[in-house]
């Protein structure tokens, strides 16, 4: 790159077409970097400056109870001391509207700025071509600078260089680009979503394609979010991975992602899958960007912890990303996600986390996350693996979720948050149950003594009181509004368990077993 830190200051000063941004100081405390909620960062994509370590990020916007994806801009970090926190943010640095005449405001997803060989910036950004009668309107432009907080300028007002029309015709998403410049010059581009991975070559201007767009297999589980790099003559390929199942490597639910990855022994493949990298986070979505700096290896990618944040309200994270030199090709050990230290809990009658839950529904389907049930974290509009549900299969009418606990435990209440999205008896969707109880285990399960009511409400939480009982395991006993089958679905949010006096509960070592012999349903 031709500027110097200094040089770049005053361009971002300056300003341009696409407005740059003054930085400001930040201090982080660890995971995320930005985690007081003012502003979301997500799709990291770090890149190594004038020894700077820059991430560049998008900015999430959604109000918290809104399920979308509102990115009207992209943002930057830069750091000289990543162990330190001492981050300078550029919190708008390029908006898809004012950089690319041809695209429409908002989306600004997951984009990538890579050194191109002319030693200029190169920023590749997803963003939504406007008009046209493309199924999908997500295109690939291609922005140049000679900052990387801009101004940026269409280095191909022509439009956009990838689409469903150009260079030529799919019908894919075309979102995601990773771009690698290889130490010969040569510039590759991966891209894709939804499981369809493609790449391309392009020539030294950074923008025009030089061979044929190519499908790309052999990455188990791609779902999304390529990164492309390089290190020691082997490529690697990270990506988000929702191979579900419960003995998946990637993720027990499908709507979560691990970041996996795959090795080839030339830039554009054969590619050979090699594991996991990252388990899931706490948001849906999951992105990976990789870089060294100052001889040590990173992971960026983003997560729901910050203040406030949610699917659509990401943060982006940094962790050490280490290497296994002892086996060939190199392998990516796995990463240890850390964040900033958290304020101890105050103490609280829900004992809830203590328990290991369990559900009548097995296996419980993929996009449900029965560890949500007693996770503490309650949602104002709340995707799957936010719940544990019963939606798809053949339910029967009746359906339970269960509590154990390691010993015994001494309770007398119990708050419970239904979701739904259709109404009771409508026979579609999930819906609220028609009743419930709430059965303790005591040498065979007994209704807990003298509940005083069993609300159905969804979206608050529904609180029953009840004399004391001691027992291991607890269970919420619910009739379907649906006699049965696959309209018989239900799921809940969070289900606490009170006892009578405040504690601090902690997760249980391992597993605690079943009380009943059998798993069988209650009558
Ligand atoms: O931020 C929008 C989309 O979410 C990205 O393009 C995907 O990679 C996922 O992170």
């Amino acid at each position: 790159m031709r500027t110097t830190l200094a040089a770049l200051a005053a361009l971002a000063v300056a300003g341009g077409p696409a407005v740059a941004q003054q930085g400001v100081a930040v201090h982080s405390a660890g995971n995320p970097i930005l985690a007081d909620g003012r502003y979301y960062s997500t799709d990291p994509a770090p890149v190594v400056l004038d020894d700077t370590l820059y991430i560049l990020a998008g900015r999430d916007e959604a109000p918290a109870d809104v399920n979308d994806f509102i990115m009207n801009e992209w943002q930057l970090l830069a750091t000289r001391d990543p162990a330190k926190g001492d981050w300078t943010h550029y919190p708008a640095i390029a908006r898809p509207e004012a950089v690319f005449r041809w695209a429409e405001p908002g989306r600004a997803y997951a984009g990538q700025i890579v050194e191109g060989t002319d030693g200029r910036l190169y920023l590749y950004a997803p963003v939504l071509e406007a008009g046209g009668d493309a199924k999908d309107r997500f295109a690939i432009g291609v922005a140049v600078a000679d900052s990387p907080t801009g101004p940026w300028v269409d280095a191909h007002p022509a439009g956009p260089i990838v689409s469903q029309r150009v260079p030529e015709a799919n019908a894919i998403q075309n979102i995601d680009p990773t771009v690698l410049v290889d130490d010969d010059g040569r510039i590759y581009l991966y891209w894709g979503t939804f499981g369809q991975l493609r790449a391309i070559e392009l020539e030294r201007d950074m923008v025009t394609p030089k061979g044929r767009e190519v499908t790309v297999e052999g990455l188990t589980g791609f779902f999304e979010a390529p990164w492309l790099m390089k290190r020691k003559g082997v490529y690697y390929l990270l990506y988000a991975g929702n191979n579900a199942g419960p003995n998946s490597p990637c993720t027990p639910a499908v709507y979560h992602a691990c970041i996996a990855y795959g090795t080839a022994p030339s830039p554009m493949g054969p590619w050979t899958y090699r594991g996991t990298v990252l388990k899931p986070v706490s948001s849906t979505t999951s992105h990976p960007g990789a870089v060294e700096y100052r001889g040590q290896w990173y992971l960026a990618y983003h997560t729901a912890d910050a203040e406030g944040g949610g699917h659509f309200r990401r943060s982006v994270a940094l962790d050490r990303l280490e290497w296994d030199d002892g086996v060939t090709p190199p392998a990516i050990r796995p990463v240890v996600p850390t964040r900033a230290p958290q304020p101890v809990p105050p103490p609280t009658r829900n004992i809830a986390a203590a328990a290991t839950p369990a559900a009548s529904n097995q296996p419980i389907p993929v996009q449900y996350w029965i560890r949500a049930l007693n996770d503490g974290i309650v949602k104002a509009s709340p995707l799957p693996p936010d719940m544990w549900g019963s939606w798809t299969g053949d339910n029967p009418a009746q359906q339970w979720i269960e509590y154990r606990w390691p010993q015994p435990v001494t309770i007398d209440g119990s708050r419970i948050r239904f979701f739904a999205d259709h109404p009771a008896g409508s026979g579609e969707g999930v819906a609220p149950p028609a009743r419930w109880r709430i059965e303790y285990w005591d040498r065979g399960w007994k209704p807990v003594p003298r509940p005083d009511r069993y609300g159905t409400a969804v979206d608050a939480f529904q609180e029953t009181r009840f004399a004391p009982v001691t027992t291991r395991c607890l269970r919420a006993v619910f009739q379907a509004s649906h006699a049965g089958g696959s309209n018989a679905a239900l799921a809940v949010q969070e289900w606490e368990v009170l006892a009578p006096r405040v504690t601090r509960p902690a997760p249980p070592a391992e597993p605690a077993p079943p009380c009943a012999a059998t798993a069988a349903p209650p009558r």
